[in-house]
């Protein structure tokens, strides 16, 4: 029944009928008390799966939006409900992946501890805002008509469309209450416009530079914008590299993409960096695993356009770069249509290697995971099948094989480097029935978030799961042979100090996946049956010894891990 202005409506059925209209229909939570009402409502109009750790909504959500393109929202109860999900909310809030998130807050003569300046006054009773504030980027507390329609006139103002990390507090006893229902009609917005002198200054830059170089990051937020990125850097012949976030941009048809860059990625990205004058930043945060620690050594020839439309990027942008940076606050898209009307009359000196480099001295396991990407990709190739790999040295060694292979569509959670991330992104993303996933994981990660294996039942049609078994932490091991004479602590399998012995094959028999098992030497034969087979996982053995190569480190950097 269609609703109309006299009705009575239930508050949390209004508010999932407003995140309706803005495109959210799929929910990940998980039950209680305080947010009961609004799960019933998510249940009764759209998708509600329920995750089995709260942490792992977020992740859901992070891996739904990387597949589906559209927003996910994450339904939690007050107090715990909303503590575990916080490394969750974080994934989504540091990658810039619109989301929004939903916890129940006790009623209102319950919520009193902030009157009395206790700790807590009734049950389960925590400050959600005042934690939540710092991992969204905006936030609502809803306990009355008023706070629920000055959500809803945010709602309009950005024109029913969720654009970012939206974090917000509802109070039980108003969610199930009934008020008047009022149409939502759209507002208009003001389009930002751009500087005129914008244009001039690029003409300036461009013909004054010789091997300009444009990189591409997760900042770089509109999906369609792919064939704009392709068609400046083909027009101009200006090679174009990605960082990790940036990974959904790249094209393997693109002669000028020349793959990752950063500190995990040997190639010649990094190479052309060091070597270019002029660098054009879209949507890139130059963070110190991209940059390194000493900034003024990151391509110290090179003057930085830094494309971005969010002003604090610039401070901080600013802050290590100087006066070698030159700020264009605006959105990435805007940026490019004003470039292609660009005059040039130079002809850049980059001397680009277009041939794939493949070195023979390759880590085995990047040669492996090359030869498993490749078998992917026969199935639906590299723009529906999307990687979702997890932190540490699996991690690493899935861009490293990526970047041979020019792949696009790697996702991960690139900013906070989240440990059992990839399994429910991994679910998150198979949702989406038009796309083929593959989670990669280390056997630590895997046991970081493998409740949600219940889930995988949902999804098994179109998702692989890969562990990469190197016994503990390999990263961080790593990380001990270089600054702890390899003294082991926490990382390896043993029991003083130690991870005691777990097997992940019984793990993951234990929730009813089927499994091959394989070494090193997994030939090529076993990885076409993985794909091609209703195996649900495979388990690499990797030997503990293989390492991570990194790009030569300077005096003095570290490795962020
Ligand atoms: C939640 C969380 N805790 C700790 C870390 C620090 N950390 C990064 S990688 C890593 C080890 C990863 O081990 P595993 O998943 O087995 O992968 P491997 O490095 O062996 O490939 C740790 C502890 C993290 N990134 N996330």
């Amino acid at each position: 029944m269609a609703l109309s202005s006299k009705m009575k409506i239930k508050v949390s059925d209004y508010l999932i009928e407003v995140l309706k209209k803005c495109g959210v229909k799929t929910y990940f939570g998980v039950q209680g008390g305080a947010i009961a009402h609004v799960i019933e409502s998510s249940a009764k109009k759209c998708n509600y799966i329920p995750v089995l750790n709260e942490q792992a909504g977020g992740m859901c959500a992070h891996g739904y939006y990387f597949s589906k393109e559209k927003p996910a929202c994450v339904l939690t109860t007050t107090g715990p409900g909303f503590l575990n999900s916080v490394t969750g909310m974080a994934t989504c809030f540091y990658d810039n992946v619109p989301s929004v998130f939903i916890t129940g807050q006790v009623s209102k003569n319950l919520n009193l501890a902030k009157k009395f300046k206790v700790k807590m006054y009734g049950f389960q009773e925590v400050q959600h805002i005042d934690i939540g504030k710092n991992i969204s980027d905006t936030v609502f507390k809803i306990n009355s008509e008023d706070s629920l329609f000055k959500f809803f006139e945010y709602i309009r103002i950005h024109n029913f469309k969720i654009t970012e990390t939206i974090f917000i507090e509802i109070q039980d006893a108003f969610s199930r209450s009934f008020i008047k229902y009022k149409k939502l009609n759209r507002k208009n917005v003001i389009k930002y416009q751009n500087k005129k002198k914008l244009k001039h200054n690029l003409e300036k830059y461009l013909n004054n530079c010789a091997k300009p170089i444009l990189i591409i990051g997760s900042g770089f937020s509109e999906f369609k914008s792919k064939k704009i990125i392709n068609k400046f850097s083909n027009k101009f012949k200006i090679p174009i590299c990605f960082s990790w976030g940036g990974s959904r941009y790249m094209s393997k048809k693109n002669l000028f993409n020349v793959g990752y860059f950063g500190q995990h990625n040997p190639g010649i990205a990094n190479k052309l960096l060091q070597e270019c004058d002029l660098i054009i930043g879209l949507g890139v945060s130059l963070l110190q695993h991209q940059v390194g620690k000493i900034k003024s050594k990151f391509c110290p020839k090179a003057k930085i356009i830094y494309v971005n439309d969010k002003y604090s990027n610039h401070k901080k942008a600013f802050y290590d770069f100087k006066s070698r940076l030159i700020s264009v606050n605006t959105d990435s898209g805007s940026f490019l249509k004003k470039f292609e009307k660009i005059k040039l009359r130079n002809k850049f000196k980059n001397n680009i290697n277009f041939k794939p480099i493949f070195k023979k001295n390759t880590s085995l396991p990047v040669n492996i995971l090359v030869n498993i990407f490749r078998e992917f990709d026969k199935l639906k190739g590299s723009t529906n099948n999307l990687i979702f790999s997890d932190a540490g040295a699996s991690l690493s060694w899935t861009f490293q094989a990526a970047n041979i292979l020019k792949r696009p569509n790697v996702f991960t959670s690139y900013n906070i480097h989240t440990m059992g991330y990839s399994i429910p992104a991994g679910i998150g993303a198979a949702l989406n029935k038009n796309k083929k996933v593959l989670a990669i994981i280390g056997d630590g990660g895997l046991l970081m978030n493998s409740q949600e294996l219940v889930n995988f039942v949902r999804v098994k049609k179109n998702l692989k799961l890969i562990v990469m078994d190197n016994k503990g932490y390999g990263i961080i091991r790593q990380t001990q042979d270089d600054f702890f004479k390899s003294n082991y602590i926490g990382t390896k399998i043993g029991l003083k100090n130690n991870i005691p012995y777990y097997s992940t094959e019984k793990i993951l028999s234990s929730f009813g996946l089927k499994i091959k098992k394989a070494n090193q030497s997994i030939n090529a034969h076993t990885i076409k049956k993985f794909f091609n087979s209703d195996i649900n996982c495979l388990i690499l053995n990797i030997d503990p010894k293989y390492k991570v190569e990194n790009i030569k480190l300077q005096k003095n950097q570290v490795l962020p891990f």
